[in-house]
C-alpha cells in the first residue's frame, strides 16, 4: 500500500474492534486479520452493552487493549434517522463517550473514532473539506446522528488537548458492501434498492419504487476500501483534525439505481415516490487530505455493487441477511 513512515505500529498490538458484527466493524476485522500480526478483541451485544458505562469500564480494565477502533454505532438510512431521533442521539453519545473515557483511563495508545459525512452543513460548499465542520446548519433528517458524531470528534480533540492522547477521527462518506443492513426501515439507499430490485426480479414485477426525486447526489465508498483506509490512518495519521475518506466522485440516486438494476438483472421501470424525503442535495467529500497522506480508494462503484450483490445472493440462501 504505502511505505511512508509509521506514526503508530499496530504490529504485535492487542486491538479492540467495537461493532465487529456490523458492516464497518466486520470489514475492519477482515482487514486486521489479513495483516496477521495483531491480536483481536471483540465483544457481542450480549456480552457488552457499549451504552452502559460500568460494563464498558469493566471490559477495558479486564482486556486492556492497546488500540481501539470505534466502529460501533446506532446507524441507519434516511428513514431510521428521521424517525428515531432519541436513539440516534443518545446511543451514539453514550457509546463514544464510554469508549473514549475508558480508553483514556486504561492508557489505550491509539483510538480511531469513526464518524460520517453528515457532520457537515446541509449547504456546505462541494466537495466538502474538513474545514466545513460547524460552518452552517445541518440537514434536518440526520441532525441527531450528526450532532452525536460531531461530539465524538470534539471528544477526541479534547482528550488530545487535555491529556495528550494520540486519538484520531475519520469521516467516511456513504458506505456500502457485504454485511450491510437490508431491512427497508433501516437500510441506506444501496442495500434498500438492491433488495427491492432482487425481489422485483424474482416476482417478475414490472416496476419498483425509489424514494425521493432521484436527483440528489451521493458519494459511495466500498466498505473494504474504508477498512483499508482506517487501518492505514491508524498507522500513519496523528492529526488533531478529523480526516475525510471517500472516492472523490458522486452520482445521482437515479444513476446508482440504474447501476443496481443492471447488476441485479432487473429490467422493469423505476417509480419515484415524491412523498419520501430527498435529504441533503449533495454529499461529496474533498479527499485531498487523505490523498496527500498517500491513500486513495480502488474499488469502482460497479465492481463494489457486483461484489455486494454476490454476497447478498450467497447470504440470502443461507438466511444470513440482516432484516
Ligand atoms: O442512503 P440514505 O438513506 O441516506 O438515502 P442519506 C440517500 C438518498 O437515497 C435519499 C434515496 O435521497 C433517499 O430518499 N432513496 C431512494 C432511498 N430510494 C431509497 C430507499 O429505498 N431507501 C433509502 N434509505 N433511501 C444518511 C443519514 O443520509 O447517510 C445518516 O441519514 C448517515 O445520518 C448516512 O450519515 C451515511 O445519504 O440521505
Amino acid at each position: 500500500m504505502n511505505s511512508r513512515q509509521l506514526s503508530y505500529d499496530l504490529g504485535g498490538k492487542k486491538v479492540f474492534v467495537t461493532g465487529h458484527r456490523g458492516m464497518v466493524g466486520s470489514a475492519i476485522v477482515r482487514q486486521l486479520e489479513s495483516r496477521g500480526d495483531v491480536t483481536l478483541t471483540t465483544a457481542g451485544r450480549q456480552q457488552l452493552d457499549l451504552r452502559n458505562q460500568s460494563e464498558v469500564f469493566d471490559f477495558f480494565k479486564k482486556h486492556k487493549p492497546d488500540a481501539v477502533f470505534v466502529a460501533a454505532a446506532t446507524v441507519g438510512g434516511i428513514f431510521a434517522n428521521s424517525t428515531r431521533p432519541a436513539e440516534f442521539l443518545y446511543d451514539n453519545i453514550a457509546i463514544e463517550s464510554n469508549i473514549i473515557e475508558a480508553s483514556h483511563r486504561n492508557d489505550v495508545e491509539k483510538v480511531v473514532f469513526l464518524g460520517s459525512s453528515c457532520i457537515y452543513p446541509k449547504m456546505a460548499e462541494q466537495p466538502m473539506s474538513e474545514d466545513a465542520l460547524l460552518t452552517g446548519p445541518l440537514e434536518p433528517t440526520n441532525q441527531w446522528y450528526a450532532i452525536a458524531k460531531i461530539a465524538g470528534i470534539k471528544l477526541v480533540q479534547a482528550y488530545r488537548e487535555q491529556y495528550g492522547r494520540r486519538y484520531i477521527s475519520v469521516m467516511p462518506t456513504n458506505l456500502y458492501g457485504p454485511g450491510d443492513n437490508f431491512n427497508l426501515d433501516f437500510a441506506h439507499v444501496i442495500p434498500a434498492l438492491m433488495r427491492k430490485a432482487h425481489e422485483a426480479k424474482l416476482a417478475n414485477a414490472s416496476s419498483m419504487t425509489v424514494w425521493g426525486s432521484g436527483k440528489v447526489r451521493r458519494e459511495f465508498l466500498y466498505v473494504d476500501d474504508l477498512a483499508d483506509a482506517v487501518v492505514f490512518l491508524a498507522s500513519h495519521y496523528d492529526g488533531e483534525q478529523h480526516i475525510n475518506v471517500g472516492t472523490g466522485e458522486d452520482v445521482t440516486i437515479a444513476e446508482v439505481a440504474a447501476k443496481i438494476c443492471k447488476v441485479v438483472g432487473f429490467e422493469g421501470t423505476l417509480e419515484y415516490d415524491a412523498s419520501k424525503p430527498d435529504g441533503t442535495p449533495r454529499k461529496l467529500l474533498d479527499v485531498s487530505k487523505i490523498e496527500a497522506q498517500g491513500w486513495s480508494s480502488n474499488t469502482s462503484l460497479e465492481e463494489g455493487l457486483r461484489l455486494m450483490y454476490a454476497w447478498f445472493c450467497k447470504n440470502i440462501e443461507d438466511n444470513m441477511i440482516r432484516g
